[in-house]
């Protein structure tokens, strides 16, 4: 994911160029770097940070990393894109909240590209428009091909289901306020509870059912259907082209989330840098989202593991996070 976020600042953001490449595995980092940062590598992740050549920091390391090397951007002045979760528990993501807020600077972004995908902005757009009536439900499909071994018991959740909590505030300008889990027979092909059916309970009233099915062998496949008084918005599949042959027609899946959600990581760092350069806020998540996702996420774990519906327990905004971008 690092090397494609090079990628995309190297060949696709005007204004901002690689300054250079951390990554543990010294070998991955040279490759990266060759193509995007003209090799320059950096050998210590806290000094790259707080270089005097790098002015923001895009952050891609694995998920309890990540609020770690937050703080030093924040301890830096720098501003920074996080790769989601912020950290795949509240309390670090509060530590981060602290942090920013004691520097007095909304710096903080995370990588919820899913805001920045076309056909979920188009959703947002019909379903906010009023002209269906008012939205009522949303469901949710969540499979990729499989997730690596080392993908553990709760990161479903986590890691993963965390992309539906965040698009479904998005989507519903509603907060979510208990979740239940569900767990069907397991698939034979993996030791996680997989698939888990996760229902959310909205503030506003509004039901979100979440099929989440991480080795589901076939390919990615994300959809999201919102269901309103009059009428329901549907995404539709963001293939190119359908081929009918032999009786039938048929389309093909990513493999993964990048090419499924190129344009929403293109978009994403787009307006990030616009948005530094500018001095505005950037149009994505905050550090206030994050924090909500993995409070979502750990009332989720908590749901997985007792079987019974869970309480979301958020501490209470604070006039920093106020803006339009989230409920
Ligand atoms: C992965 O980390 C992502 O961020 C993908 O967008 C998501 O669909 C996948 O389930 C996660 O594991």
């Amino acid at each position: 994911m690092g090397g494609d976020h090079a990628r995309i600042i190297a060949s696709s953001v005007g204004r901002a160029h690689v300054a250079a490449i951390y990554d543990a595995d010294l070998d991955r980092a040279k490759s990266v770097a060759a193509a995007t940062a003209e090799g320059r590598v950096a050998k210590d992740s806290y000094d790259l940070i707080s270089d005097k050549n790098t002015g923001a920091v895009l952050i891609a390391s694995p998920d309890a990393t990540h609020a770690d090397f937050v703080l030093a951007c924040l301890r830096a002045g720098k501003p920074v894109l996080c790769e989601k979760p912020l950290a795949p528990t509240p309390e670090d993501c509060l530590k981060v909240i602290e942090a920013e807020m004691a520097g007095g600077r909304r710096l903080v972004q995370v990588g919820f590209m899913r805001r920045f995908d076309p056909s979920y902005r188009e959703m947002k757009a019909m379903a906010a428009s009023g002209r269906i009536g008012p939205i009522l439900a949303l469901h949710c499909v969540h499979r990729n091909a499989a997730v690596p071994g080392w993908f553990e018991w709760m990161m479903p959740i986590t890691n993963s289901a965390v992309h539906e909590f965040d698009i479904a505030r998005f989507l519903l300008d509603d907060e979510i306020a208990r979740i239940t889990v569900h767990k069907p027979k397991p698939s034979s092909l993996t030791n996680l509870q997989d698939p888990m059916f996760l229902v959310l309970e909205t503030e506003k009233g509004r039901l979100v059912t979440i099929d989440l099915f991480l080795n589901a062998s076939y390919g990615y496949d994300v959809r999201t259907e919102i269901v309103c008084e009059r009428g329901t918005v549907t995404m539709t599949p963001p293939d190119l082209s359908h081929v009918r042959s032999d009786g039938r027609e048929a389309f093909s899946f990513a493999a993964d989330w990048r090419p499924r959600f190129s344009a929403a990581y293109m978009l994403q760092t787009q307006d990030w840098v616009k948005a530094i350069v500018a001095g505005r806020l950037p149009a994505g998540s905050s550090a206030w989202d994050g924090y909500v996702a993995s409070a979502v996420a750990a009332a989720g774990v908590e749901a997985l593991k007792s079987g019974r519906p869970t309480e979301v327990k958020l501490v209470s905004r604070p006039e920093f996070y106020r803006d339009l971008s989230s409920p």
